[in-house]
């Protein structure tokens, strides 16, 4: 099972079409990079998607973290998802109830679900969560990831919380593509793994994160999808940095593979 590759895995009959876009995304590009662009300015973050997009099949924003959003910057983001053929992970966490959800979702100053492909939610409030943001995303072709597992330290998203929120993942297959986790916790090869806290170096940031490496997460623990942030924007040279992150992740897959590359 660790053993399909990306190509295989977009051809599944019960994998969500997002999935499926992803999957097939990430074996053209050979890239299971997704850049965390966590950057304050509306025109840096550009700038980086503009940059990075050629090497990675996913972008995930913070959103609310810019101090100058407008619907246009939005816009002009999807643009050069086209033109890089990479998705956009809007961060969003969402953990409230349905209603609630479904207008954090839609409405606002963000309206999130008019540019974000994916977004993601907690598995707290129970099922309705999913409910609501899928009463909103579904009708658009969008996807959910749900936080399974989480990188900083003492999180309580652990053991019998992940076991529940796999279930709740299972039980509404038709929009939740996958989880935020720190390894597999499925077997089902339709949903795909994605893990934060990863740069070259094992360690940490003084604030609860926790660092693994590529070959770590991709390799050891079956994730499918590095998801990186300060271990790029942080690098002396990015472009340099976002290269060879795509790399060493690419190649952690093809030695699970069985292919080495
Ligand atoms: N993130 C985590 N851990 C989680 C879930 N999400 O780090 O369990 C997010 C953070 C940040 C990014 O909100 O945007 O992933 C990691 O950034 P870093 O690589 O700079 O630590």
């Amino acid at each position: 099972n660790n053993r399909l590759s990306y190509a295989d895995r977009a051809k599944l009959p019960n994998v969500h079409p997002l999935a499926s876009k992803l999957l097939k995304t990430m074996e053209e590009k050979q890239s299971n990079l997704c850049v965390s662009a966590d950057v304050t300015s509306s025109e840096e973050l550009l700038q980086l998607a503009d940059s990075l997009g050629p090497n990675i099949c996913m972008l995930k924003t913070h959103v609310d973290i810019l101090k100058d959003y407008t619907a246009a910057f939005s816009q002009r983001l999807r643009a050069l998802a086209e033109k890089h053929n990479f998705l956009i992970f809007e961060d969003r966490k969402f953990a409230d109830i349905g209603n609630t959800v479904k207008h954090q979702y839609e409405g606002g100053l963000y309206q999130i679900s008019s540019w974000a492909h994916i977004v993601n939610a907690h598995g707290v409030p129970g099922p309705g969560v999913v409910k609501g943001l899928s009463a909103v995303g579904k009708p658009l072709g969008r996807g959910c990831l749900l936080i399974a597992q989480m990188s900083s330290r003492g999180s309580l998203a652990t053991g019998e919380y992940t076991k529940a929120v796999l279930k709740m993942a299972e039980e509404q297959s038709d929009f939740v593509i996958g989880f935020i986790c720190g390894s597999k916790i499925t077997q089902r090869p339709e949903f795909i793994h994605m893990t934060p806290g990863v740069q070259m170096q094992a360690g940490g940031d003084g604030l609860g994160q926790q660092y693994s490496t590529p070959e770590e997460v991709l390799y050891n623990k079956g994730s499918d999808v590095i998801i990186v942030g300060r271990g790029i924007l942080e690098a002396p040279d990015r472009l340099k940095a976002v290269e060879s992150y795509r790399k060493s992740g690419w190649e952690a897959y093809t030695k699970r593979l069985g292919q080495s590359s």
